[in-house]
């Protein structure tokens, strides 16, 4: 029997996949078994090179004569002192007080994390962050972090990297002793969509912090402090740097868009001081704040509130970097940003240009930019193998400021109206995405309220319904789920809470909840569900990584699982090789541990024989190997 492709198994493309399916098709995985991981990862490359990667299928190819990317060459002998040795050495609060006592702007780079989330759909894989990580440990060792983990990563590398994203960060972590790690976190969303029970919320933090996040930036998607507390006071329970995080919206100089005003944002910043934040983070997830509100707002923080402040922006319109500087002057302690080929756009400034921009002033970042340039020369290198996952957004988009889209949420909204048919009715995409924020009280948009207010401007659009048609009670209107979810109070409360018209029309006259709404959530049987889980994968010994990757998302997780199974460690493979196979008489190499390198050549492919089967004839390590594939085209 062959063993069916699970990337393509229609059970698992139609969504109609449920745990059972493991247990319902055992010749999946009495194939797998016999293999070797060798055998296993040669599957996969004869797989991909005979039928190609659904992922990649249609979308523009990198250039033919694509190389591996090279990142610098670095001595590794003597590791230079950076934050995390702080860390180690003082804690989390003698981190913070360094970084108010010190003159010099730190940088945050934002490359590994939110520059791939915002500018290719979060695809970039592990094999191309830990090759130049120990160039960050050597050469770049004054900076404050390395955003790396968290926020959407988190699922993609399970969902479509087909990667452990504990191994990323354990990889991570190992190459760059010296720096703090730096994960973004949903608060009680955890990194996925909805609240968690508190006890799975607690449990991810502290598996988090073990395995390797030294900065953990909390928000919440309504910036509500307190649907906060439980995550934030598990970071500190952890010894690591709690930084509370205000979502910035609105426009603080606007008086029409006055309850987003200064004494909003300091008395918001106010209670994430008394919960415990080490460090205050201003996540102007969209590109909002102007450079002269950067200065307004920065200033009055900084006088109100006793925390060193970390600014996130997105250069959506193109003029983050002033707003940046601004914030610098003002005295912001850190910011983020991004190396030049994974910046600008939806990402973060230009980390560059920002060490540029302040050199010989009082704010001077003390990076060296010959050492910037060559880790930058690598992300060239590596971007450009991520072809199929550019967005097309070619230029700074102004309209930002007026449908106030996070970076991460900009471009995917755009790919989502264009599979709608859509496409051409974008500005009313961006009209009508501006109206929801409206229609639902004006509130914070970023994942996942950013998500709900996506899913009713598409409804609306498609539908031809305007805000008047919606708010109508003589309308009939099937709000989408993650609407009717975020209107019972399953994310929380926005300020004010959420418009009592709207809810009433929703929810059809059912009462919402208003409280937090963990405090409803029964706390998972961490160890009931553990035991389950192993036993639905075969015996598998469950570890506390897998047990939070399957709390945080079940089904992703079990499928990642069922792939592991037929492929093996397929993340090591190079990402040529990942996303379109091999060519006849290419060679690669993959080191599936350390110190055990596979030397792979693909000798050639053979024809499809009467069964629909390909011979793709391989050299492992010297000796030839045979796989046979199906050939689904
Ligand atoms: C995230 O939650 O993934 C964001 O980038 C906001």
């Amino acid at each position: 029997a062959f063993v069916e492709n699970l990337l393509k198994h229609p059970t698992f493309l139609s969504n109609e996949y449920t745990t059972k399916f493991i247990d319902e098709t055992p010749d999946l995985f009495q194939f797998a078994k016999r293999k070797d991981r060798g055998t296993k990862v040669l599957t996969y490359i004869a797989d991909i090179s005979v039928n190609g990667h659904p992922e990649t299928e249609g979308r523009v190819k990198p250039a033919a004569d694509l190389k591996e990317p090279r990142a610098p060459k670095v001595a590794r002998d003597q590791m230079p002192y950076g934050t995390r040795n702080l860390l180690e050495q003082k804690g989390a609060q003698a981190v913070a007080d360094w970084m108010k006592a010190q003159r010099q702007l730190l940088l945050t780079d934002t490359t590994m994390r939110d520059g791939h989330q915002s500018l290719l759909a979060t695809r970039m894989r592990s094999h191309d962050m830990i090759k130049v990580a120990p160039a960050y440990a050597q050469n770049l060792s004054q900076l404050f972090s390395v955003e790396c983990w968290g926020g959407a990563t988190f699922d993609v590398a399970y969902r479509f990297l087909q990667e452990c994203p504990w191994q990323r960060l354990r990889d991570l972590r190992e190459a760059m002793p010296n720096l703090m790690t730096q994960m973004l976190l949903r608060a009680s969303n955890g990194v996925g969509y909805t609240n968690y029970p508190d006890n799975v919320v607690q449990e991810f933090v502290r598996q988090a912090a073990v395995t390797g996040v030294d900065v953990f930036r909390v928000f919440d998607s309504l910036n509500w402090v307190e649907n906060m507390r439980v995550a934030m006071d598990a970071v500190v329970e952890s010894g690591k740097i709690c930084e509370g995080t205000i979502c910035y919206t609105g426009d603080i100089l606007d008086p029409a868009r006055a309850k987003y005003d200064i004494k909003y944002y300091v008395g918001m910043a106010k209670e994430l001081e008394a919960a415990g934040a080490h460090v205050l983070g201003l996540k102007d997830m969209a590109g909002l704040l102007k450079p002269a509100s950067a200065r307004i707002l920065v200033k009055a923080l900084k006088e109100e509130v006793g925390l060193p402040i970390h600014f996130h922006t997105h250069d959506t319109s193109g003029i983050a970097g002033a707003t940046i500087l601004a914030a610098a002057d003002a005295g912001v302690d850190a910011v983020d940003a991004a190396m030049d080929a994974f910046s600008g756009g939806t990402s973060q400034p230009c980390l560059g240009s920002i060490v540029e921009g302040l050199r010989n002033t009082d704010r001077d970042t003390g990076l060296d930019i010959e050492n910037i340039r060559e880790i930058s020369g690598y992300w060239e290198q590596v971007r450009a193998q991520y072809a199929a996952f550019e967005s097309g957004l070619q230029a700074p988009a102004s309209e930002v400021y007026l449908h106030e889209m996070p970076g991460g949420q900009f471009t995917n909204l755009k790919a989502q109206a264009r599979s709608l048919g859509l496409e051409d009715r974008w500005s009313e995409v961006a009209h009508t995405y501006a109206d929801v924020n409206q229609m639902f009280g004006d509130i914070v948009k970023v994942t996942p309220s950013s998500k709900v207010v996506g899913d009713m401007a598409l409804m609306m659009v498609s539908q031809n319904l305007t805000r008047a048609d919606v708010e109508n009670p003589e309308t009939d209107v099937a709000f989408p789920d993650s609407v009717v979810d975020m209107m019972r109070g399953n994310l929380g409360q926005p300020p004010g809470g959420f418009p009592a018209g709207i809810v009433n029309k929703v929810l059809k006259g059912d009462a919402p909840n208003t409280e937090r709404p963990g405090a409803h959530l029964e706390p998972v049987d961490l160890e009931a569900t553990r035991t389950a889980l192993s036993k639905e994968l075969e015996g598998f010994k469950v570890d506390d990584e897998d047990l939070n990757g399957y709390l945080m998302y079940p089904k992703v997780f079990l499928d990642y699982m069922g792939r592991h199974r037929t492929y093996g460690p397929v993340r090591t493979l190079p990402t040529k090789t990942f996303f379109y196979g091999m060519e006849p008489r290419e060679e690669i190499t993959a080191e599936i541990d350390p110190g055990k390198t596979l030397e792979i050549r693909l000798q050639a492919i053979g024809e499809t024989d009467d069964k629909g089967e390909v011979k793709v004839f391989f050299e492992l390590n010297g000796q030839p190997r045979v796989i046979r594939v199906p050939n689904r085209k």
